[in-house]
């Protein structure tokens, strides 16, 4: 029998087991990758994917998932997005590359005009794109460090910023990340970094910036200092909001000392938050943003976007890349761009808040191991601790999200101890699907009790 594909579009939006997870189907395909696919490309759930849109994952086998990971917070329009799929396909028709640094087109610099519009601050901005990410850093590094011919790059606990070697250096989670693969980058200094639920209670914001900023003075010095670099929002590292105060006392801080204050928004930005960008929360203008994943709708962009004098202190031919802000990609971020704003997807975000913290109010209540629910808009998650104390249960955890995958719901954890349930649906999951994903976490929790 022969499973016809359904397009994006015509999927029901219900969740519907027809195997157990994986089925029949997946369990073959995942022969075949284990014997074609290197061991060291994890995977979360072995069910394979044949069509998405929504909030459903429909697989190999028939099975209507539910998505609470939107694909690690990329597809933050949904999978396959009409306008996402008609601008791609009416470019993948026109051309599909012609590389950016040889014979330029609009598509580019219309991403470039969108990200100027819509990122933090008023003034003059300029952008360079790339493919991920981890790409986008190490830029952002290069720029920051040729703008003021200083070496140091400040990063902090928890951070997570990329698998290249620069970026590795900043990721600050040693397993799976970076275990065997040094020596890596020099001149990466880590500090202590805002996490609310972990410390004494009560400290504010600016005492946490102050801590941060006493141990850049007395261990690399401002003089030596390029650049901070910050996830507004930690992604990887457990989805802490940092202290209000924190952001605005940094930023404050490096503007002072003439340090380039780089803001990590890859998994935070687009709507994901209920703002353009987590930064827009408490008005803080970094003087380099930088942006991929909820981006171009699934497609692979990041760019670099920031104060136009300091993007241009580079020299002519010193940013770019054969793949960087490739066409069929640009299309993709103009319609996701476009979806951003026709559907208001940071109201959506908001209201994906409020549904998701009321369920994980109920879920908390009655289970203790819930330590601590925190997040903002579609970027929510709880932290799992042996009840009353701060030590981390990531068998709970597992077991928690090994009963969600069983049970046809997509979820992701992350965190330092792996102890943290990240949910991050696509903004176009449908409300019922989404208190029906949220029925299934709470059955888990009772049933690993
Ligand atoms: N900065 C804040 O979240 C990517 C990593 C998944 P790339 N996070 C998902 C994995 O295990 O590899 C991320 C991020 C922040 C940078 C990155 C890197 O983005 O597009 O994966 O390179």
């Amino acid at each position: 029998m022969s499973i016809t594909t359904p397009t994006s579009a015509s999927l029901a939006q219900h969740r519907n087991l027809v195997t157990e997870i994986p089925g029949p189907r997946s369990a073959e395909k995942l022969a075949r990758k284990q014997k074609y696919v290197a061991d060291g490309v994890g995977t979360t759930l072995p069910v394979f994917i044949e069509a998405a849109g929504g909030g459903i994952l429909l697989d190999a086998d028939g099975n209507s998932l539910i998505d609470l990971g939107s694909g690690i917070a990329v597809t933050t329009v949904g999978n396959a997005a009409p306008e996402v799929v008609r601008r791609v396909q009416e470019q993948v028709a026109a051309f599909t590359h012609t590389c950016f640094m040889v014979t330029p087109y609009d598509g580019y610099v219309d991403v470039c005009e969108a990200l100027a519009e819509l990122t933090p601050g008023a003034h003059a901005k300029k952008s360079a794109l790339f493919n991920s990410g981890a790409e986008a850093v190490e830029n952002a590094v290069k720029i920051a460090r040729v703008a003021t011919g200083r070496d140091a790059v400040a990063v902090f606990d928890h951070a997570y910023h990329g698998r290249t070697n620069l970026t590795m250096a900043m990721t600050a989670k040693n397993m799976p990340y970076k275990n065997g693969f040094g020596p890596f980058a020099g001149e990466v200094y880590r500090l202590p970094m805002s996490y609310p639920f972990r410390e004494t209670a009560g400290i504010k914001g600016e005492d946490a910036a102050a801590r941060a900023i006493d141990q850049l003075e007395k261990q690399v010095g401002a003089d030596n200092l390029a650049c901070v670099v910050i996830e507004p929002i930690l992604g990887e590292g457990g989805f802490v909001v940092p202290a209000e105060g924190f952001l605005p006392a940094l930023a404050a801080w490096c503007r002072d000392h003439d340090v380039v204050f780089v803001a990590d928004e890859i998994q935070s930005g687009f709507c994901r938050t209920g703002e353009w960008f987590a930064c827009d929360h408490e008005g803080v203008v970094p003087d380099l943003i930088t942006t991929a994943k909820g981006i171009a709708g699934g497609l692979p962009l990041a760019a670099v976007t920031g104060r136009a004098e300091l993007m241009d202190a580079v020299h002519v031919g010193g940013l770019g890349g054969t793949y960087g802000g490739n066409p069929v990609a640009c299309a993709a971020a103009l319609g996701a761009i476009e979806e951003m704003r026709s559907h208001d997807l940071r109201a959506r975000a908001r209201a994906v808040e409020s549904l998701i913290r009321r369920r994980l109010d109920t879920i908390a209540a009655d289970h203790p191991v819930i330590a601590d629910i925190r997040g903002r808009g579609a970027m929510m998650a709880i932290e799992l601790c042996k009840p009353g104390t701060l030590e981390p249960d990531a068998a709970r955890a597992a077991a928690v999200a090994a009963y969600c995958h069983k049970n046809g719901v997509v979820v992701l954890t992350c965190g330092t101890w792996g102890n943290v349930f990240r949910f991050l649906p696509p903004l176009s999951i449908p409300d019922d699907l989404l208190e029906e994903a949220f029925d299934v976490v709470a059955e888990a929790f009772a049933a690993t009790a």
